[in-house]
């Protein structure tokens, strides 16, 4: 890694919120290439994440979180431990919300996690591409944000994660909150997750997008050969299920649906690795323990 220029800034941003609000979908605005994957479904992130944008002043570290939202049962205690030390580990917050819809319990749920942080927060009002929800006036939903910001004294930055719509501004509140420091990463790298990971996350949001809530969010994905050949690179992929039934829905009529969880996967992949890919998917049954080994061994644990 290359020594930084003299008052070079760094740091790790951490961005939280509920599930849904656009928080993956920020941090690939910011990265400016997909790395996070995205979808209308909560929980659609998994594993904490880091996208990396280098610029001439600054080397931001995003951190994408799975949505916080109150427990419900033990793994919920979980989630928000987890989320609580990703919130003090952080040089600076975006506490991403919803512009489209008013601030609401999620919302205050979250706000009162971060009463005791000493990490600065920005809130992060996002989708003011879209249209509000519910009839709401924009004015109206505006407002309930700024009573959420107000006790806190935190910042508001409006964007369009999707569009990219005041993201540079975003981009420019967040260095004035970095300290001087050096490349935590090399220049050119956009996420320290490995292009498999990504890859097999690719095939996951194809899975999620396609098969909507009849595959439970259990399905594992490994990514089991990358071969680079010089006009092609091979990919071979498995994806696990719990039941037969399950089988049946993913490879679908003639093998319809696997097609085209295939080819939607195959042409993100192609954008990941600026190349041509050839796919190759399959499907196994595995009990839910075995499993759970592989998710385990995914999140990076020896098992
Ligand atoms: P996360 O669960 O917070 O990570 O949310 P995602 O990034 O997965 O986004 C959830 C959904 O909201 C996806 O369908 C996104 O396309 C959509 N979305 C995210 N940001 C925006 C935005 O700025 N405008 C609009 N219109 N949709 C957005
Ligand atoms: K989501
Ligand atoms: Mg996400």
């Amino acid at each position: 890694i290359p020594v930084a220029p003299e008052g070079y800034k760094s740091g790790f941003v951490g961005i939280i919120g509920r599930p849904n609000v656009g928080k993956s979908t920020l941090m690939n605005q910011m990265v400016g290439q997909k790395i996070a994957i995205t979808s209308p479904i909560a929980q659609t992130t998994r594993n904490r994440l880091r996208g990396i944008l280098t610029t001439p002043q600054a080397q931001f570290i995003f951190v994408d979180t799975p949505g916080i939202h109150k427990p419900q049962h033990k793994l919920g205690e979980v989630l928000v431990r987890n989320a609580k030390i990703a919130i003090d580990s952080v040089d600076v917050l975006v506490f991403v919300v919803d512009g489209a819809v008013d601030a609401g319990g999620g919302d205050r749920f979250i706000a009162d996690l971060l009463n005791n942080t000493k990490t600065p927060v920005i809130l992060g009002l996002n989708k003011i591409d879209q249209e509000p929800v519910k009839n709401q006036q924009r004015e109206y939903i505006d407002q309930t944000y700024t009573e959420l910001a107000k006790p806190h004294n935190w910042q508001i930055a409006k964007f369009s994660a999707l569009t990219g719509e005041g993201i540079e501004t975003l981009e420019q509140v967040l260095i004035d909150h970095l300290e001087p420091g050096p490349y935590y990463y090399p220049p050119d790298l956009v996420t320290d997750q490995p292009e498999r990971f990504i890859m097999g996350e690719l095939i996951r949001e194809q899975i999620l997008l396609l098969t909507r809530e009849e595959v439970p969010h259990s399905v594992a994905v490994t990514i089991d050969v990358v071969e680079e050949d010089v006009k092609i690179t091979r990919v071979l992929a498995t994806i696990y299920v719990e039941r037969d039934s399950q089988k049946g829905i993913l490879i679908g009529k003639g093998g319809a649906m696997l097609k085209a969880i295939g080819s939607a996967a195959r042409e993100q992949m192609q954008k990941l690795i600026a190349g041509k890919v050839y796919l190759e998917l399959f499907v196994k049954v595995q009990p839910k323990w075995r499993q759970s080994r592989l998710h385990l061994a995914e999140l990076g644990y020896r098992v």
